[in-house]
């Protein structure tokens, strides 16, 4: 007998928009790596950029991209107000289409394109500066770990809940200047580093699963529109994570308070800056621990992508062949 299915309890967000998002990364992805390793950071953004923004126009949505690529005057494609889809669902859009363009320029491992999107008002409308951060995986209570704590503390935390030595944790963190005392702190905790130099998402999503990836904690200061994408990350997989704007300047502080943010001293929790329903894609562009990139065969692409939703929970990994390649306007 057909067992009654339990409805699709999200309000504007439906099924059916994951495979569509995971197009639209999809895209991006596939024309940033056309592009790997050529040193030319900007044409590789500007490229999944412009693929992005495509896609996009072509999903049944009402979108309003609220972490983009810039001001309207700074940005011509993905500006922060920017209007997307071809009607539909009202929803708010955060997108990265080529995080982390040094290590696609570079070719270095853990370049993707990346894309949430939430109900309308789910997502913080972050300025375009940096952010302190901290961030766990799940199955820990929450605040565990805070910006209110230590570093040292935070280890101890998190050492004593998973009844093992700080000696065996490992933090992963951006390799910048900025972070010196940082990692001489964690260090003389006991524990282990992996220095990144660059795409901090990927270095917050890996403390998910950390027999998989050797990262229990994530720390530091990196981008505040990433800081909102990695959140919207773990309120699909169940992590938790910790903002606070960092101010360098007083440009910076005019960007927080265009945006109506006056307490620049406000700790924003993993809810604070995503909720609702929430879908996260990620696509590879250079292999990674996260993904695997894309790979340009003999009439045939392969791409390697992750979606996930907040409503339900699931995580869907899509290895993916495409044998059409006419579909990539990019190519
Ligand atoms: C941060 C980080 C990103 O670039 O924005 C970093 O969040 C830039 O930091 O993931 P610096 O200004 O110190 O170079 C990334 O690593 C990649 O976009």
């Amino acid at each position: 007998m057909e067992q009654n299915k339990q409805p699709d309890n999200s309000s504007g967000l439906t099924r059916a928009l994951s495979l569509e998002i995971a197009r639209v990364t999809e895209a991006a992805a596939v024309a940033a790596a056309r592009l790997r390793g050529r040193g030319n950071e900007k044409e590789a953004d500007r490229a999944a950029v412009d693929e992005m923004r495509r896609e996009l126009q072509d999903l049944p949505i009402s979108g309003r991209i609220v972490i983009g690529e810039g001001e309207r005057d700074e940005a011509p494609m993905l500006y922060i107000g920017e209007e997307v889809g071809r009607g539909g669902t009202q929803v708010d859009i955060a997108v990265d289409p080529l995080e982390g363009t040094t290590l696609c320029a570079k070719a270095l491992p853990n370049a993707l394109a990346v894309l949430a999107v939430a109900d309308k008002g789910g997502l913080l409308h972050a300025p375009d500066i940096y952010m302190e951060k901290i961030a766990i995986g799940p199955g820990f209570e929450s605040g565990l770990v805070s910006l209110n704590f230590s570093a040292a503390q935070n280890l101890a935390r998190l050492a004593e809940a998973k009844g093992v030595p700080v000696s065996e944790l490992t933090a992963c963190i951006l390799d910048r200047p900025r972070h010196a005392a940082l990692v001489e702190e964690v260090r003389a905790a006991g524990a282990a580093i992996r220095l990144i130099s660059d795409g901090d998402i990927a270095g917050v999503i890996q403390t998910c699963e950390p027999e998989e990836t050797g990262i229990d904690i994530y720390f530091g200061i990196g981008g505040a529109p990433e800081g909102v994408l990695a959140a919207a990350a773990l309120r699909c997989i169940g992590g938790q994570i910790e903002g606070r704007l960092t101010a360098l300047s007083a440009e910076h502080v005019k960007r927080a308070e265009a945006l109506g943010i006056t307490d620049l001293k406000r700790i924003y929790s993993t809810a604070d800056m995503a909720t609702g329903d929430i879908i996260f894609a990620a696509t590879g562009v250079t292999d990674g621990s996260l993904l695997t990139g894309v790979k340009f065969l003999d009439g045939q692409i392969e791409t390697h992508t992750v979606i996930m939703r907040a409503a339900t929970r699931t995580v869907r990994w899509i290895y993916a062949e495409h044998m059409d390649l006419s579909k990539f306007v990019s190519l």
